[in-house]
C-alpha cells in the first residue's frame, strides 16, 4: 500500500451557509461509522454512555459535563472520536510482519491510524526494518535496563493530556523516583500561556467560571476558540444565552461557522424547524491575527473614557473602585499604559475601526456579569502570556472576578489535559508537592526544573536528549521544526511510546524501540479488585468519574496505569516505597494518594467523584481569595500591542499564517479530508488567502503553491503543493491546516514566558509552485 493519493475530481471548495449542529452533523457522523464497517446500533449503545454519570468521559474535548446530561451527551466531534477508538480494525502483528517501517513512513496520518487499534506490544528489529511482537515481562525488562543505562536528565517523560488522574499521578511518580523531572505535556503546546498568565493575575492556573454561570451571565466573550469543531456541547450553554438575549462578542481572523450559527442536534423542534438555527455571535470582529492585545486595549482604555464622563456627568461609576481597591494591585500603571496608547496603532494591529472597539467597550460597561471565553486564538502567540492577562485587565476593571455569573474561562484542549497538570505532571517542580511526595514514598525527588515540550525539542537537536517515553500523543508530528526534529529523533537510544493507534511518530525509531498498547477509555478495565472506574479534571475544574464497559480491542491490551507501574517496578522498585501492585489491584488506593498530596482539592475523592457532575476543585479565586505573591489580583500592564515580534521584523510580502483544526480531525488524528464548516472537501492541502492577497500576489484560485518561512537563521521550512481557496481572512493573514504545516514553524517562535509555540503566527511567503504536483492525502 502507497501512501494514498487523492482524486482530484473530489476536491470541492464551496462555501458552507448551514448551521454548525443540525443534520448535516448526524449525517456526517453515520456515515462516519458505516465507512468503519461499524454496526449503527452498537454505535448508539456505545454514544448512550458517553458523558454519563455511570459511562465514560468523552476522549475528545474537556468541555465540562452538565449535572443532568440529556439522553445523548455528545457533539458530532465527540461521537466521531469514539468510533474512532472503537475502530474494528487491528493493527497487529500480521500488520506489522507486511510493512517494514521505512515504507509505513510513506504513509500520511490518516492511513496510519485508520490500520486500526495496536493490539500486541512491540519491538522494532533493525535486522528486517520491522516492528515484531515482544512479550510484556521482556519489553518492561529491556526498557528498564535502556532506562538505567541513561541518565535520568536525558530522558523526556511526555504526556498528551488524554491519560487519566490515576494514570498521570503514577506516571510523574514514577519519573521522579527514576530522577526526571523532564515531564513536558501537551499542555505546553496550548494552554501554557494560561498556566503561566493566570497565576500572576489572579493566583489560579485554572479558570473560574463554572457550567451554572452561563445561566447567570449578561455578556460574553469569546476569544480565538473554534467552539462549533473543538467544544461543540459548549454550544449549548452558549445557545441558552443568546436565546436569554446576552450578548455574545466573538473575536476572530475567521467567521467560524460555530460562532455565525447553531442547531441543537439534540432538541427535535429545533432540528424539525426549516429555520436557520441561532444566531451565535452578537457582535463579530474580524480582527488580524495578533490583533486581540490592541482591542482588549482599546476597550480598556475607552472604560477609562466612559469613567471620565461618568464622573463628570455624576452619573454611576463605570469601573468596579471598591473591588479595585479591596482586592487589586497594579492599576495605576496600567491606567498609565491605556492612557498612553495610540489609537491609530491600536487599529492598525488589530485591524477593528475606533468606533467599533469603542461600542463593544460601551456595551461591556452597560453589563454586570460577564465571563470571557478563549482559546488557542489567545495563546499559541509569542506574547500568548500578556493576551491572557489583558484579558484579565480587561475583567478586573469592572470586578468580573469572584462573582457569579461571570469570570475568565479557559478553553483546554485534551480531556484530562487539565487534570495532569493538577496531580504532578509538570516539568516545573515548584508546582508539585515534592516534599510530600518524598515523605510518603521516602525518596529524593530530584528539585531542578525539568524541560518542557520546546526544550525537549532544543535537547533532540542539540544531541542532549537520549530517550523519549510517551503517555500518548504524537509528540514529533505536533512540536514545531518537523523536518529536524524527525532526523534528530533517529539519533536517540530509547523511544517507547504508550499509545492507542499507530501513528508517525511511532516510525521514528531509535537503538531500542517499544510499541505499548493500551486499553482505551471506553473499554473495561479489570483489575484484582474487580471492574476499574478512573478519573478526569473537565476545563471547569470539575473531577468526573468514568468507566469503560465495552470489550477491550485485544486480550493483550494493558492499562496505562499497570504499564506505568509495570515500568516503575522494573525500573526503579529498589528506590522507593510505592505500593505499585495494590495500586494496579484497585486504582481507589491511587485516588486515596492523590487526596493525601493534595487534600484541599481533593477531599473525599472516593466517596464524590462518581456524583453526577463531579466535584468541584478548591479554586479560590472564584471567592476572591487571591494565591499571588502580594495576596492582590494583579493588573499586568504589557510592555507593547506588538504580540509577535518575529512576524513584524520581515518586510512587505509576508504574511502571518494561523495554522487550525478541521472538523474532520482531533489534533494529529486525521479522520478525514472534509472540512464541512468551511466548505473544503478532498483536500487538506490548503492555503486560505484574502482574495486583495491574491490579486496582490499575482496569484489565482485553486493555482498550487509552496509556503516558505521568513526567517532569516538559514533553515530553509518549506511545505509544497498547497491549493490558493479564496477565503474570508483579514489582508495580510492566511490559514493552513495543523500539523500538515508544522514543518514551517520554527522552534524559537514561541511564547516567551511560557514557551507555547506561537502556531497562530507563523511568518511565510508565498511561491509558485514549479514542478507539477499530484494532490497528496497528507
Ligand atoms: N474535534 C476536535 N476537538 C478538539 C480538538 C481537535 O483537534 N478536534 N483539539 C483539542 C485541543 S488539544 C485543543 S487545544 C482545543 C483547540 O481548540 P481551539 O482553541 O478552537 O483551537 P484551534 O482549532 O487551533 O482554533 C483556534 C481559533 O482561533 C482563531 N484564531 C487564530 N489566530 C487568532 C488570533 O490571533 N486571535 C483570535 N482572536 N483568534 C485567532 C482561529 O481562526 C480558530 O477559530 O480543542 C480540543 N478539541
Ligand atoms: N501548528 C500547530 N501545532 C500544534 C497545534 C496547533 O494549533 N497548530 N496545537 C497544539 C496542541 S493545542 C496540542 S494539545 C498538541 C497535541 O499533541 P498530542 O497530544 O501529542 O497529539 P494527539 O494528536 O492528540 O495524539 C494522538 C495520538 O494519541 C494516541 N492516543 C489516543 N488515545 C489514547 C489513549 O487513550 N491512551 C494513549 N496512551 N494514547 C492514546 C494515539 O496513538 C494517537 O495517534 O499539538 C500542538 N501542535
Ligand atoms: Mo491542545
Amino acid at each position: 500500500m502507497k501512501r494514498s493519493e487523492l482524486d482530484p475530481e473530489d476536491i470541492v471548495i464551496k462555501e458552507y451557509n448551514s448551521p454548525t449542529g443540525g443534520w448535516g452533523s448526524l449525517k456526517s457522523l453515520i456515515k462516519k461509522a458505516e465507512e468503519n464497517g461499524q454496526l449503527a446500533s452498537d454505535i448508539w449503545a456505545m454514544l448512550g454512555e458517553q458523558n454519563k454519570p455511570d459511562g465514560f468521559m468523552c476522549v475528545s474535548c474537556s468541555w465540562a459535563k452538565p449535572r443532568e446530561p440529556s439522553s445523548f451527551e455528545f457533539c458530532e466531534n465527540g461521537a466521531k472520536a469514539t468510533i474512532w477508538e472503537h475502530d474494528p480494525k487491528r493493527a497487529d502483528p500480521d500488520f506489522f510482519a507486511r510493512h517494514t517501517v521505512t515504507e509505513l513512513r510513506d504513509w500520511n496520518d490518516h492511513d496510519l491510524e485508520k490500520t486500526g487499534r495496536l493490539s500486541a506490544p512491540m519491538k522494532y528489529n533493525p535486522d528486517c526494518d520491522k516492528y515484531e511482537p515482544i512479550d510484556w515481562n521482556v519489553a518492561f525488562r529491556e526498557i528498564a535496563a535502556e532506562l538505567n543505562r541513561l541518565n535520568p536528565d536525558d530522558v523526556i517523560f511526555y504526556a498528551s493530556g488524554r491519560a487519566s488522574l490515576e494514570a498521570s499521578h503514577m506516571y510523574q511518580l514514577f519519573a521522579r523516583i527514576y530522577g526526571s523531572n523532564n515531564l513536558p505535556d501537551s499542555s505546553n503546546m496550548c494552554h501554557e500561556s494560561t498556566s503561566v498568565g493566570l497565576p500572576k493575575s489572579i493566583g489560579s492556573p485554572v479558570g473560574t467560571v463554572q457550567l451554572e454561570d452561563f445561566a447567570k451571565c449578561d455578556m460574553i466573550f469569546f476569544i480565538g476558540h473554534n467552539v462549533g469543531v473543538n467544544a461543540p456541547r459548549m454550544l449549548h450553554p452558549l445557545q441558552e444565552a443568546r436565546k436569554r438575549g446576552v450578548p455574545l462578542v466573538a473575536f476572530n481572523p475567521l467567521p467560524e461557522r460555530g460562532l455565525v450559527r447553531f442547531k441543537n442536534p439534540q432538541s427535535p423542534t429545533e432540528m424539525l424547524s426549516p429555520g436557520p438555527g441561532t444566531e451565535m455571535s452578537s457582535d463579530f470582529l474580524q480582527l488580524k491575527s495578533g490583533g486581540d492585545l490592541s482591542v482588549l486595549t482599546g476597550i480598556c482604555k475607552h472604560l477609562l473614557v466612559l469613567e471620565d464622563d461618568a464622573q463628570k456627568a455624576g452619573t454611576p461609576a463605570v469601573l468596579d473602585h471598591d473591588f479595585i481597591n479591596q482586592h487589586t494591585s497594579g492599576f495605576d500603571e496600567f491606567c498609565a499604559f491605556l492612557r498612553a496608547a495610540n489609537w491609530d496603532e491600536i487599529v492598525k494591529r488589530s485591524g477593528i475601526e475606533r468606533a467599533e472597539i469603542e461600542r463593544i467597550a460601551a456595551l461591556y460597561a452597560s453589563k454586570e456579569r460577564v465571563i470571557a471565553n478563549y482559546g488557542m486564538g489567545l495563546t499559541q502567540h509569542r506574547e500568548g502570556v500578556e493576551n491572557v492577562q489583558m484579558l484579565c485587565n480587561m475583567l478586573l476593571m469592572r470586578g468580573n472576578i469572584g462573582k457569579e455569573g461571570a469570570g475568565i474561562s479557559p478553553v483546554r484542549g485534551h480531556s484530562n489535559v487539565q487534570g495532569q497538570r493538577t496531580v504532578g505532571i509538570s516539568e516545573k517542580p515548584e508546582l508539585v508537592p515534592l516534599d510530600k511526595l518524598a515523605e510518603f514514598y521516602r525518596f529524593e525527588p530530584p528539585r531542578h526544573k525539568g524541560k518542557d515540550t520546546v526544550e525537549a525539542c532544543e535537547g533532540m537537536l542539540n544531541g542532549t536528549v537520549k530517550g523519549f517515553i510517551g503517555l500518548g500523543g504524537n509528540f514529533s508530528r505536533a512540536v514545531p521544526e518537523t523536518a529536524l526534529v524527525e532526523k534528530a529523533w533517529r539519533r536517540m537510544d530509547l523511544h517507547v511510546q504508550i499509545a492507542t493507534k499507530l501513528n508517525r511518530n511511532h516510525l521514528l525509531t531509535t537503538r531500542a524501540t517499544y510499541l505499548l498498547p493500551c486499553l482505551g477509555r471506553s473499554e473495561r478495565d479489570t483489575q484484582v479488585s474487580g471492574d476499574q472506574w478512573v478519573s478526569m479534571e473537565d476545563s471547569t475544574a470539575n473531577i468526573h468519574g468514568s468507566f469503560g464497559s465495552r470489550d477491550p480491542a485485544s486480550d493483550k491490551l494493558l492499562s496505562e496505569p499497570a504499564i506505568v507501574a509495570r515500568l516503575a517496578m522494573a525500573t526503579c522498585n529498589d528506590k522507593a516505597d510505592v505500593p505499585w501492585q495494590a495500586w494496579v489491584d484497585d486504582y481507589a488506593k491511587v485516588r486515596d494518594a492523590i487526596e493525601r498530596t493534595y487534600p484541599d482539592d481533593f477531599k473525599d475523592f472516593n466517596q464524590r467523584f462518581t456524583h453526577p457532575g463531579g466535584f468541584h476543585r478548591n479554586i479560590v479565586a472564584c471567592k476572591r481569595e487571591w494565591k499571588t505573591d502580594n495576596g492582590k489580583a494583579n493588573f499586568i500592564t504589557p510592555r507593547n500591542l506588538d504580540t509577535d515580534p518575529d512576524v513584524h521584523a520581515n518586510g512587505l510580502d509576508v504574511l502571518t499564517l494561523l495554522t487550525i483544526r478541521s472538523n474532520d480531525q482531533f489534533n494529529t488524528t486525521i479522520y478525514g479530508y472534509d472540512d464541512r464548516l468551511r466548505g473544503i472537501h478532498g483536500t487538506r492541502m490548503v492555503v486560505l488567502l484574502n482574495a486583495q492577497d491574491i490579486a496582490r500576489l499575482g496569484l489565482e484560485d485553486g493555482e498550487m503553491v509552496d509556503l516558505v518561512t521568513a526567517t532569516t537563521d538559514g533553515i530553509d521550512r518549506r511545505v509544497e503543493g498547497l491549493r490558493v481557496v479564496p477565503y474570508s481572512i483579514p489582508a495580510g493573514n492566511c490559514a493552513g491546516y495543523y500539523p500538515e504545516l508544522n514543518p514551517l514553524m520554527p522552534l524559537f517562535h514561541h511564547s516567551r514566558t511560557a514557551h507555547v509555540p506561537a502556531a497562530k503566527s507563523i511568518p511565510v511567503r508565498i511561491e509558485k509552485t514549479l514542478r507539477p504536483t499530484t494532490p497528496v492525502a497528507q
